[in-house]
């Protein structure tokens, strides 16, 4: 599932639901084996997506999460699901948009790379993203996509658990940039 209605998926985006996947709607509702979290170092909960996935998962999601003693930008730590219809949830810090002088690409790319690197190392087979960074921490989306969708594709190709990557978009307009950096081909 990669194109809405009847369009054909774009070049490069396989619609077999294996792969990059791209999708419009809440990452709370995705029964996929992990859903990542875009979180703050404390990993204690917060706005936005972080918000929503703490809410839906219940009290016991932030009391794991007290254990793990926070987590730097462009790392990843994972929990459990717990109310979620995903098992698990990996949480991620994105960079703070500053300008783009300040590493926030790499920051932004090792984000990726790490939660996928965790879903691998778990045996993990189908994980979704929500667009890290793209809301309060300010990162331009398109920019942001086209990171995405390299890190995704970099890390499929060579993955041996994980086979279906989700990228959920939150509103038609995100799930557009993120069609057009993936019709642009490998990144
Ligand atoms: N499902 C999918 N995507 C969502 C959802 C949802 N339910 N809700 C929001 N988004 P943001 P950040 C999209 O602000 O920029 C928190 O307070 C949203 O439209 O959630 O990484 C944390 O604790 C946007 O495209 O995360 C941190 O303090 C994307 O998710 C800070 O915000 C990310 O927006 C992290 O900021």
């Amino acid at each position: 599932m990669v194109s809405k209605g009847d369009s054909p998926a774009p070049p490069g985006v396989p619609d077999s639901g294996q792969g990059l996947v791209l999708t419009r709607g809440d990452i709370t509702r995705e029964a996929v084996d992990a859903i990542v979290n875009a979180a703050n170092s404390s990993l204690l909960g917060g706005d936005g997506v972080d918000g929503a996935i703490h809410l839906a998962a219940g009290s016991g999601l932030v009391q794991e999460c007290a254990g793990l003693g926070g987590c730097p930008a462009g790392e990843a730590r994972m929990t459990k699901g717990y109310r979620l219809p995903a098992r698990h949830v990996i949480h991620t810090v994105g960079p703070v948009w500053q300008g783009g002088s300040a590493g926030e690409d790499e920051t932004l790319a090792s984000c990726y790379r790490e939660s996928l690197r965790l879903a691998e190392e778990a045996g993990l087979s189908s994980i979704a993203f929500p667009s890290i960074s793209t809301g309060i921490y300010g990162f331009p989306i398109e920019r942001a996509c086209r990171i995405a969708i390299r890190e995704i594709r970099a890390f499929l190709a060579t993955a041996r658990c994980v086979k279906t990557v989700k990228a959920v978009a939150f509103s038609d307009r995100d799930y557009e940039t993120y069609r057009k950096a993936a019709a642009e081909g490998p990144l």
